[in-house]
């Protein structure tokens, strides 16, 4: 449309990336064979990096997207693969007009496979600092706590030296919660973000993607955040949504990924029009974008035009709106307006 120009050019901030989710089906093969990683043999899917790409379409739901999403991370060895991953990642972002994203790593799934949680902070590290330099985005990192493992194992995550480390010294400047959603409910996890919060780290969590609108409200009340990722479900209470839009909560929404893990048929399902209508602030991100048909920050921003006509004021409020909900500096902001 008419409009596409403008999509590419608006300085866009990316706030729902996972860096394992821009693994490639060919950076999968390629670091595999470097690693000595024997992928499954009893999956047929596995035969080659098409294979791969064809399962992807198929996905019937977070949990069977999560299958394939930890398996393939477990070709990411050393700190330059995982540099490279993040590269991957920052090279789309730039040539689809990102500016600034802030963007999730999953610690305990490196970690629970016997990488070192150093290893993955300097790979990203290493990415983010090439990507400031060589291509302007700036970026924040974000860890995640998996909400299908126990409690206190992500406290004793948030408590191992390195990880403490990466807060206090702002490598790490927000933790969240994302893995399977369904039956981990938010308040599950309050001991380790009320220890986030007395770090002063900024707070997020995964709710209402496949969980219920309820799920949200715990979210806010019970872990304190700012932001809810995904947050669709709060569309199916009225109350809510009202209160989402009055404390100027930012959902970061995925609509493609949405769209793969069957949340909804097509992304003209998703309640975008209802949320610019109750006044609630909202960003537009890739979620796993190599696993959802290469669909980077672009394709999501272009999917949902073609659903919903928005005009060019409703896009620049939408970026607007994305620049305040980031996490960056006041100074940052400025220079992103
Ligand atoms: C995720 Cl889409 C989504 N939901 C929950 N957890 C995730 N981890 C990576 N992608
Ligand atoms: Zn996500």
């Amino acid at each position: 449309s008419g409009i596409h120009p403008l999509l590419q050019r608006l300085p866009k901030c990316e706030h729902h990336i996972h860096l394992e989710g821009a693994l490639t089906p060919q950076v999968l093969f390629t670091l595999a064979a470097k690693n000595r990683i024997e992928l499954p043999t009893d999956d047929p899917a596995f035969a080659s990096p098409e294979g791969l790409v064809e399962r992807y379409r198929e996905f019937d739901s977070l949990d069977d997207f999560l299958h394939y999403y930890y398996i393939g991370m477990s070709v990411l060895l050393d700190a330059g693969d995982f540099e490279t991953l993040a590269w991957d990642y920052f090279t789309h972002a730039a040539a689809d007009g990102v500016a600034h994203c802030e963007v999730f790593m999953d610690p305990q799934a490196h970690m629970g496979r016997g990488i070192g949680y150093d290893v993955v902070l300097s790979g990203f590290q290493q990415a983010r600092k090439r990507a400031e330099s060589e291509l302007g985005i700036t970026s924040e990192l974000i860890a995640c706590f998996l909400r299908h493992l126990p409690p206190a194992d992500a406290v004793a995550t948030f408590e191992q030296d390195a990880v403490r480390e990466s807060f206090a010294a702002g490598h790490v400047i927000g933790i969240g919660l994302d893995s399977s959603e369904k039956p981990f409910p938010p308040e599950l996890f309050q001991v380790v973000y009320q220890k986030g919060g007395f770090m002063g780290l900024k707070r997020t969590a995964h709710a209402g993607e496949e969980g219920p609108a309820a799920y949200v409200r715990t979210a806010l009340d019970t872990l304190h955040v700012d932001r809810i990722d995904h947050g669709v479900r709060v569309i199916e209470d009225d109350a809510l949504l009202k209160r989402v839009a009055d404390e100027n909560i930012l959902l970061s929404v995925c609509p493609i990924s949405n769209v793969f893990l069957k949340g909804v048929q097509s992304v003209a399902d998703l309640p975008i029009r209802k949320f610019i209508d109750a006044g609630v602030r909202f960003s537009i991100n890739s979620d796993d974008p190599a696993y959802f048909g290469n669909n980077y920050i672009l394709a999501n921003y272009c999917a949902v035009q073609e659903a919903f006509n928005l005009t060019a004021a409703e896009w620049v409020a939408i970026c607007e709106g994305s620049i305040h909900g980031s996490w960056c500096s006041q100074k940052r902001k400025e220079e992103l307006f």
